[in-house]
């Protein structure tokens, strides 16, 4: 028999970019994996640059799931759809899933037990838990978590967009920082957990076989440049403190 989870009410939020081929079946099995055990939760849908039949079939998943959401963006850029997502969600707990629904699914109840029991972001783990990716994308990953160490300091493992909560309160005071791209998900995590905002990491499994609606080129260049911009900035900001100690 399914479990019934009695959580506080969450949102999920699913960029989307040329999905036509997903999007109707994988958001009914995402719904009827919901609706058999929680009470209250929207799921909302975000588009833009979508060539294909996304916009016409997100639409309609609205118009037939009162929980379903839709909306689409005329510019273009992932991190603008996630940044208009988490303005709109109704409620104080967010988890972000990819439309290719490719990690398990019970990383919703987890991560909204862990927001309510007071963590301000959730990081699912790809590399914690189990994944079946390619080869390429595990090596880019890595090298990307191993840099983030490295320069930040920071001991998470997992930077990709999908597998995440977060309290809506937190992304609020980091949302003008969000860009057209995926780097948001660093920016956030790193800024959050210097300002001392409870994070913690779990374990997810993920499959993911299908091509990355990404260009992998563009995509490692930005974000390793985006990468590089923040250790600056914060490498900035503590030359200034130490400087500001020394002249009191
Ligand atoms: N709104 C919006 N969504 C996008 C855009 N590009 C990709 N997406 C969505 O972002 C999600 C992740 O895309 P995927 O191709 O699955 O990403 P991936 O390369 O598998 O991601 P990793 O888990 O990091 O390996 C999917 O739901 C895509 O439809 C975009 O420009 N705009
Ligand atoms: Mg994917």
């Amino acid at each position: 028999m399914e479990r019934f989870y009695n959580l506080k009410p969450f949102s999920i939020i699913i960029p989307v970019y040329n999905e036509q081929d997903v999007i109707v079946q994988n958001t009914e099995a995402l719904m009827a994996h919901l609706v058999r055990r929680h009470k209250t939760f929207e799921i909302i849908i975000g588009s833009n640059g979508s060539v294909d039949k996304t916009v016409a079939l997100g639409k309609g998943l609205a118009e037939r799931y009162p929980p379903v959401r839709f909306f689409h963006l005329p510019q273009r850029g992932v991190g603008y759809a996630f940044r208009e997502a988490a303005r709109m969600a109704r409620y104080d707990f967010i988890v972000s899933l990819d439309m290719d629904l490719s990690i398990d699914l019970d990383f919703i109840e987890h991560a909204v037990g862990l927001l309510d029991g007071g963590y301000g972001i959730v990081v699912g783990s790809k590399k914690m838990g189990q994944q079946k990716r390619s080869a390429v994308r595990k090596l880019g990953s890595g090298l990307f978590i191993l840099s983030a160490r490295f320069l930040l300091g920071l001991a998470f493992e997992d930077y990709s967009i999908a597998a995440k909560g977060y309290r809506k309160s937190v992304l609020l005071r980091y949302l003008d920082r969000v860009d057209h791209g995926t780097s948001y998900v660093i920016d956030i995590i790193c800024l959050a957990h210097r300002n001392g905002t409870r994070i913690i990491e779990i374990p997810v499994r993920c499959e993911d076989l299908r091509a990355s609606k990404f260009n992998i080129v563009h995509e490692g260049v930005y974000r390793f440049a985006n990468l590089f911009k923040l250790w600056l900035g914060l490498t900035h900001i503590n030359s200034k403190t130490l400087n500001n100690r020394r002249t009191r």
